[in-house]
């Protein structure tokens, strides 16, 4: 059957998605309806919803070929997609059915749901921003794969032991994972180490002594009402021979085994760090795996059905998300230098012709650097590659007459800059919010940017609206439905027809009871997996996201305390009731960001005991925030705590999640707040603390913080209940480090910026006052977020960077 009429069809009756279950759960699960667990329904009915999505699949694949279309190849180190059945379902637009069927069985469909583990193979935004990308690209049809790795463990489960932080294994594919085609097809062998030699025809050949093998397996990413269908294309390393034949036939069977397990450590697990690059040769191999098997692929793809490879831009258009696949540049030019016979000036033009790169931190520490013996250790071809590009580049910015400043060298003291290699092996460079991008060019880019001056260009950031805000929040979804009809899912900007129904106070009603109904739920969430008791009527303050120093986490507690303090100070002061939520992972090795969750803990632990202030503060941590905790937070809350040291968060997509909730953000005039105050207005966000310029100011000017401290009464209060133990009677001298650091350094400037967003933090508490006020503001922050749909983001990657059709 046609794939579109199948959809249809399954849209009408829910008894041929019933019969569909039934037989998945006969035939391919192997139970029956008797015996089935929760898990065994899941996997019927996630099959029977994949089945409807094979058709459409096809289709696009046969579309793509037949037009000839110019395809994108998204590869990154990470794509956090979390759960697939709710969505898929909610893309088809099969909830109803869904539900209808699993009820018929006698099944709970929002169990079957919930039974899904995360598919968290991503660290955080730039994970999640890969997936969103993922839909928007199946939404706007754009031809496109994401290439990445089948990662058999993602991101830690975070478990508290005393308010620290324990990691835990995760192991998402001990399940079967219904979503996936292993494709056996589809192998290739990637290459490590040995030797480059010259061949009397003069090619050159790389010899590598160790080989693994690089297996797919396909993942469908069905768009809005299945009508385009794009791969997820994951590569998981298997080993060239199952077993090594001497040690077996010796009886060795574990010394037999090793080199296979060796091999598959490859994709074994998802490095924790979100930043500070830890220079392990098993992380570059994991780079240059997965890159090399999806260049290959990519070449194979093209060759199949053109003849000259020197037009490879012409059809392709690669994506390098961060510098993790950077490799990319010198393994293209490897490829068509070393297989297909093109001069290196000419490979490096054809390459540099299909490659793009985004920027997503202008941290120093955070910015891959390789060392050069590890590189010429482990890819020693691709090294004499890079030294070729960075004397090419050199040569060629010489021509211009232009001096060579040193900042633009690719290898520098010892190690190969990635950053600099991405930026001169792509056609465009990218920031991901408007500030950022300005940034760049004023730092970490700003040589090279005066080299080559159009080649940076910015793409802020966006998220998708079908999961974020109609999968998330049905109960709004459904009010803005009625508002303004069905089409704001794939065009968001339509919300605009809402803006004036701020006035209108029957709207505003409906609109706060839509909050209502998703802080309930989030009450008994708590309730229920953590044994937590919150009122619901309380403001729900919420800064979820990984814990970095930068981010300021630090600055929230503090605030917290000293908001405290003054409560028992001054019983009747005017105070918000508040729920303060935290969520977040810190990287295992990240001693600072372990020591901050603990301090929250803390406390939490105090001021929750607190009976005085019970009724106006409550503290609460939920452990090992993911994608689907974030999907419950997000639209239960009324504040979206975005409050970076200014200049340091590259975009943030988080805070355009909340506001499309209709949160309002307290936060600094950092990445994509500042567009997001554009939109919604000064009077309905509120901006606080040094800016941008301000920082690097007071930075220059040697800042002080005991001095910052000793003007602020309440900062230096609660500075010294740490310090002197009262959060952690158990351990006094447990914030030793946190608190010296505060006083004699505070590189994140909380100290400089604490009275300001003290200050700030009242204005809110006198907002919420105001709840005809502050429901206005609420429906002004939804009502212009048409511009953070990564629709648009990847509208515009498709027209400025891509230069490819968005057409379904
Ligand atoms: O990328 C984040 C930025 O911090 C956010 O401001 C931005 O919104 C987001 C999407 O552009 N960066 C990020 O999430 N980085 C990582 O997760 C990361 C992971 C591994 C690694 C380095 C960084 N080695
Ligand atoms: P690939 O693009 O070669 O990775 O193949 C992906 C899917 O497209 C496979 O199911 C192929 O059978 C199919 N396919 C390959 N070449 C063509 C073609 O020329 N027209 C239509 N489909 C194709």
């Amino acid at each position: 059957m046609h794939g579109l009429q199948a959809l249809a069809r399954a849209r009408t009756a829910s008894g041929d998605l019933e019969n569909a279950i039934h037989d998945h759960l006969l035939y391919s699960i192997g139970k029956t309806t008797a015996a089935a667990s929760l898990a065994d329904w899941r996997m019927a009915l996630s099959r029977a919803v994949r089945d409807l999505v094979v058709d459409p699949w096809f289709e696009t694949t046969r579309r793509i070929y037949a037009e000839d279309r110019k395809r994108v190849y998204y590869l990154s180190m990470e794509f956090l997609i979390g759960r697939l059945l709710e969505d898929a379902v909610l893309n088809l637009g099969i909830e109803d059915h869904a539900r209808r069927a699993m009820y018929r069985f006698g099944v709970n469909y929002d169990e079957v749901v919930d039974d899904e583990p995360d598919a968290a193979l991503g660290n955080g935004g730039l994970g999640r921003l890969a997936a969103c990308f993922l839909d928007s690209m199946s939404t706007v049809g754009v031809a496109a794969y994401g290439y990445g790795i089948r990662y058999e463990h993602g991101l830690f489960k975070q478990r508290f032991r005393e308010g620290w932080q324990i990691e835990q294994p995760e192991d998402w594919l001990t399940q079967v994972h219904p979503w996936e085609f292993q494709r056996s097809e589809s192998v290739y062998p990637i290459g490590f180490g040995g030797e480059v030699r010259q061949k009397e025809d003069g090619r050159t050949v790389w010899e590598p002594a160790e080989t693994v093998l690089a297996a797919a397996y396909d993942t469908p990413v069905p768009g809005w009402r299945g009508r385009w269908v794009n791969t997820l294309r994951l590569w998981s390393a298997q080993a060239t021979q199952v077993y090594d034949l001497e040690p077996f036939s010796r009886g060795d069977y574990l010394a037999a085994a090793a080199p296979a397990v060796l091999a598959e450590t490859i994709s074994r697990v998802l490095y924790p760090d979100d930043s500070t690059p830890q220079g392990k040769e098993l992380r570059l191999k994991q780079e240059f795996f997965f890159t090399a098997a999806s260049l290959r692929d990519l070449v194979r793809r093209f060759v199949a059905h053109h003849k000259d490879i020197r037009k490879l831009p012409e059809k392709v258009a690669v994506q390098l998300n961060d510098t993790h696949p950077a490799i990319a540049g010198p393994e293209l030019v490897r490829i068509l230098v070393d297989e297909h016979g093109l001069e290196f000036d000419e490979a490096f033009l054809v390459a540099r012709g299909c490659l793009h790169y985004t920027n997503h931190t202008l941290m120093p520490e955070a910015l891959e650097r390789w060392p050069v013996d590890l590189m010429w250790r482990v890819l020693p071809r691709h090294m004499q590659l890079i030294e070729r590009i960075d004397e090419a580049h050199a040569v060629s910015t010489h021509a211009a007459n232009q001096p060579r400043p040193d900042s633009v060298k690719i290898i520098d003291g010892g190690n190969v800059r990635m950053g600099d290699l991405a930026f001169i092996s792509a056609r465009k460079v990218n920031g991901v919010s408007a500030l950022h991008t300005d940034l760049m060019k004023r730092t970490v880019f700003r040589d090279l940017h005066a080299l080559h001056p159009d080649r940076i260009v910015n793409q802020t950031n966006g998220v998708t609206p079908r999961r974020w805000l109609a999968g998330c929040n049905p109960a709004l979804a459904s009010l803005l439905t009625e508002a303004v009809g069905h089409g704001w899912e794939t065009d968001l900007e339509q919300l605009k027809v809402i803006a004036p129904l701020a006035d209108d106070a029957g709207f505003r009603t409906r609109f706060s009871k839509a909050k209502q109904t998703n802080k309930d739920l989030l009450t008994k969430y708590l309730k229920a997996k953590l044994d937590i008791t919150v009122d619901p009527t309380a403001m729900f303050d919420i800064q979820i996201k990984r814990i970095h120093e930068y981010k300021r986490q630090l600055m929230n507690i503090l605030e917290a305390a000293a908001a405290w303090n003054e409560m028992k100070r001054n019983p009747s002061a005017p105070f918000a009731p508040r729920v303060r939520i935290f969520g977040g992972k810190a990287a295992p090795g990240y001693a600072m960001a372990k020591l901050i969750i603990k301090l929250i803990n803390d406390i939490g632990r105090t001021v929750n005991a607190d009976e005085e202030t019970r009724d106006r503060l409550a503290i609460v941590y939920p452990p090992n925030y993911n994608v689907s905790m974030a999907e419950v937070l997000i639209p239960a809350a009324d504040l979206s705590e975005q409050i970076s040291t200014a200049g340091m968060e590259a975009s943030g997509t988080g805070n355009m999640k909340f506001a499309m909730n209709g949160a309002l953000t307290i936060g600094t005039l950092d990445g994509a707040n500042v567009e997001i105050r554009e939109r919604v207005g000064d009077e309905n966000i509120f901006i606080f603390g040094k800016t941008a310029d301000e920082v690097t100011e007071a930075r220059e000017q040697g800042y002080d913080p005991s001095a910052a401290i000793a003007a602020s009464p309440r900062l230096a209060e609660v500075v010294e209940q740490i310090a002197s133990g009262l959060f952690s009677p158990e351990d006094p001298e447990r914030y030793r480090a946190l608190v010296d650091n505060l006083r004699g350094h505070d590189w994140f400037m909380v100290c400089a910026d604490f009275d300001a967003y003290y200050a700030a933090q009242r204005e809110v508490d006198a907002a919420w006052a105001d709840k005809n006020a502050w429901a206005r503001s609420a429906v002004l922050n939804t009502a212009p977020m048409g511009w953070f749909s990564s629709d648009r983001t990847i509208r515009g990657y498709a027209k400025d960077v891509w230069e490819v059709d968005a057409r379904v």
